[in-house]
């Protein structure tokens, strides 16, 4: 295989590779002290994620890494914070001259980005301003997914032409604000905060329910007053969406949100417990090896003397040969001398 061919393969190998996410895909931990006010401070402990806002019918016009989002949940609610980097346009008597939100939830696994695309429901927070900041806005006790004070309305769609409040209960509840509210046109970031019940009494398929372990896809909508021209307004279609990849050919596909089960930290070491009672007695151990050498003892006493032996005659031949050679020396010298005394 030649260069050429070597870094084609390559290239083809990388590009069957799935680009990692993990900065923009959301781990939803469990957490417990979000208050829904219209103020951030109460999130600074929590991590979420920073992407794009980039407009779908003209992608020329970007808001690059202008969009920060953050999900946690605790035993009732799911709560969400987006922060969106824009100056401040808000008027009370007409929302389209304000700021406004979407929060897409992928209800159905086909639906898309595009309120479903016409291939699944998706289920829509969607928030137009038409109260103040930090007011409450959205349910419960409109009795649909309408909120007619605050324009906090849950809603479903599946395709971008058919968009509904939902038929049977509104469970959001949101606040909002803006780091700079002196003036018009002023620069800073905008605060939506809300909340909604992990689950739903829906029985028509209008609301995403949220489970411990499961992954959800997001997807954010932006309003921009100035669309139109300085605070002149929107359009509904001229809005911004959360964008992955703010780089032709762009990527709107679902922000993939997991709400992490709950793992207890582990705890610091406890204090020594009291001693136990003595155990039972063990088996018997095996023989031990032999020890070593003792030191030699004292000469014991002389034995008795044993009883007299026989005497052997083939033994004593040899001593009465020698003495009986002895005693004829004897007697010859006797004879000599009684030989003399003659
Ligand atoms: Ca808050
Ligand atoms: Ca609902
Ligand atoms: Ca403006
Ligand atoms: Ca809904």
């Amino acid at each position: 295989m030649g260069w050429a061919a070597l870094a084609m393969a390559i290239a083809l190998m990388v590009s069957f590779v799935p680009s990692a996410r993990a900065d923009i895909d959301l781990s939803a931990e469990k957490f417990h002290g979000i208050i829904v006010d219209g103020l951030a401070d109460d999130w600074s402990g929590v991590t979420g994620t920073t992407i794009s806002l980039v407009k779908p019918t003209s992608p020329t016009e970007q808001i690059v890494d202008g969009l920060t989002v953050k999900v946690v949940y605790d035993d009732a609610n799911l709560y969400v914070l987006v922060l969106i980097d824009d100056d401040f346009n808000y008027n009370a008597t007409d929302h389209h001259k304000s700021g406004a939100l979407a929060v897409l939830w992928q209800i159905d696994s086909a639906a898309t980005v595009e309120m479903g695309g016409g291939l699944g429901n998706v289920d829509i927070w969607h928030w137009e301003l038409d109260s103040g900041p930090f007011e409450p806005a959205g349910g419960p006790t409109w009795g649909t997914g309408n909120d007619p004070e605050g324009n906090f309305d849950d809603e479903w769609s599946n395709s971008t032409t058919n968009r509904h409040d939902d038929t049977e209960a509104n469970e959001l509840y949101g606040a909002w604000s803006h780091t700079d509210m002196s003036a018009e046109n002023a620069t800073g970031t905008w605060i939506f905060e809300m909340r909604r019940t992990l689950t739903t009494g829906d029985s028509m398929n209008e609301d995403r329910q949220f489970a411990v372990g499961e992954t959800v896809g997001m997807a954010l909508a932006y309003w921009d007053a100035d669309e139109l021209g300085d605070g002149v307004g929107w359009t509904a279609a001229g809005h911004y969406a959360s964008c992955k990849e703010p780089v032709a050919p762009y990527d709107f596909s679902w922000i993939q949100v997991t709400l992490e089960p709950f793992v207890l930290p582990e705890g610091p070491e406890g204090p020594e417990g009291p001693a136990g009672p003595a155990g039972p007695a063990g088996p018997e151990g095996p023989e031990g090896p032999a020890g070593p050498a003792g030191s030699t003892g004292p000469e014991g006493p002389a034995g008795e003397a044993g009883p007299a032996g026989t005497v052997s005659l083939v033994s004593m031949v040899p001593a009465y040969v020698g003495l009986g050679a002895g005693v004829v020396a004897i007697g010859f010298s006797l004879l000599a001398l009684m030989r003399i005394r003659k």
